[in-house]
């Protein structure tokens, strides 16, 4: 690697940022878990529990919507948003969680700003419950460090 090659990385410092976390209350038993996991990555890491806003959405249709509101906001550095699609009998599965990747993945572009994807996509409510902290690690806490080591890349960029 040449030396004269610049590098930039975000680093994994809350402190003076501002995070909101959208939850969805659909299938609550899971993103709840994802929520407890992310906020406590975020103070883990320094941020002050007054620069933490949350909000909750009914499901994870409707996260798009207020995730374009909080990322508009100058007051907030990076969203996060948490919810759980589970596949059941019918396709709405794939609506929903189609329209909440494309939307959120819209945002995050539009607004220059993080808008970090933790809603999980599972065939069963197991699979659901082994990525919100049971056997596969925690989604919510995942996202939250993705939006701290972004939040502080945007900085730098
Ligand atoms: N919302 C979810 O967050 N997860 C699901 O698994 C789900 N399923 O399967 O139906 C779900 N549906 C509700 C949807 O997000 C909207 O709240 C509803 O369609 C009203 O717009």
């Amino acid at each position: 690697m040449h030396t004269d090659v610049k590098h930039i990385e975000g680093e994994l410092k809350a402190d003076g940022k501002r995070f909101a976390i959208i939850i969805s209350r659909f299938n609550g038993l899971v993103t709840e878990q994802l929520y407890a996991a992310a906020e406590d990555c975020l103070l883990r890491h320094g941020t002050k529990p007054s620069d933490i806003t949350v909000v909750r959405v009914p499901g994870s249709y409707e996260i798009g919507p207020a995730a374009a509101k909080l990322a508009e906001r100058a007051d907030i550095d990076a969203v996060i948003c948490l919810g759980a699609v589970i596949r059941g009998e019918t396709t709405h599965y794939d609506f929903v969680a189609g329209e909440a990747a494309k939307s959120i993945g819209q945002i995050a572009l539009e607004y220059r700003k993080p808008v970090v994807f933790g809603v999980l996509t599972t065939e069963t409510v197991e699979q659901a419950l082994n990525r919100a902290g049971i056997k596969s690690g925690n989604k919510g806490w995942d996202c939250a460090m993705t939006a701290i080591e972004m939040a502080d890349l945007m900085t730098k960029l």
